[in-house]
């Protein structure tokens, strides 16, 4: 989708309090170490130098924020957070880090929706569903949530199926989608959700009145300018 290709940097934080104040959706990348979000928003993007960007010395363990919208006109903000779960890390990092991304998730104004990275080959871990309860009175009011189930090319058909209806009890409200960055599978599906997420349909409450289309006759709206693609 052209939508998520206008992805570009904007900046990088090691605290909350270092993010700039944002005024569109923001939208949050979650997951384990080596669950595939650095593969998964490339993919999405088409663009290697994003997750580049997440990978550069002292930047492993900041929120990197990347703005979506044609030149000059930003109209969400991806968030990509450093992967939890990961061995090779000590515990007091483990520790700091944790504190830094749950109060990114309880407290981040604008936040919009989460999604949550998972290798359907290892399930929902422990720390996913730590995550989980974090995030779920934020959930129930309002904030989206969805878990992309990545690798999918990994399992077959009938694995995908089991995996999916699975995670799916657990998901708590949220959607749950497969996705293959090899096989460019559910990348059309999840950017479209994405989309949505950042661009609400108004209520029909906020609708001018109607009244007004019985008495004139219909005009074609010239080709909008805000179509996803
Ligand atoms: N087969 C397959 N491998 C994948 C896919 N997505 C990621 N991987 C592999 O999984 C590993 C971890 O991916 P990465 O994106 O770095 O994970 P991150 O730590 O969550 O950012 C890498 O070896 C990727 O090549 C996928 O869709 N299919
Ligand atoms: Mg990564």
């Amino acid at each position: 989708m052209g939508w998520m290709h206008t992805a570009r940097f904007l900046t990088t934080a090691a605290q909350l309090h270092h993010l700039p104040p944002i005024d569109v959706p923001e939208i949050a990348f979650v997951g384990r170490s080596n669950a595939g979000k650095s593969t998964c928003i490339n993919t999405l993007t088409q663009q290697k130098q994003l997750a580049f960007a997440s990978k550069k010395p002292g930047r492993t363990q900041h929120i990197n924020l990347f703005s979506l919208g044609k030149q000059g006109v930003m109209d969400a903000v991806l968030a990509d957070l450093p992967g939890y779960g990961y061995a090779a890390v000590s515990r007091s990092d483990k520790v700091r880090w944790q504190q830094v991304m749950v109060n990114y998730l309880v407290s981040r104004p604008g936040l919009t929706g989460i999604v949550l990275l998972c290798d359907p080959r290892l399930g929902l871990t422990e720390l996913d569903e730590a995550l989980l309860e974090v995030v779920r009175p934020r959930v129930e009011e309002g904030l989206k949530f969805l878990i992309v189930l990545t690798k999918a090319d990994k399992l077959t058909r009938a694995e995908q199926a089991k995996v999916l209806s699975i995670t799916r009890l657990h998901a708590g409200g949220g959607e749950v989608k497969m996705f293959s960055a090899l096989k460019k599978q559910g990348v059309d599906e999840v950017a479209q959700l994405l989309w949505q997420w950042a661009h609400p349909v108004k209520p029909l409450a906020e609708e001018p009145p109607a009244a007004a289309d019985s008495s004139s006759p219909a005009q074609p709206s010239p080709t909008s300018e805000s179509e996803p693609n």
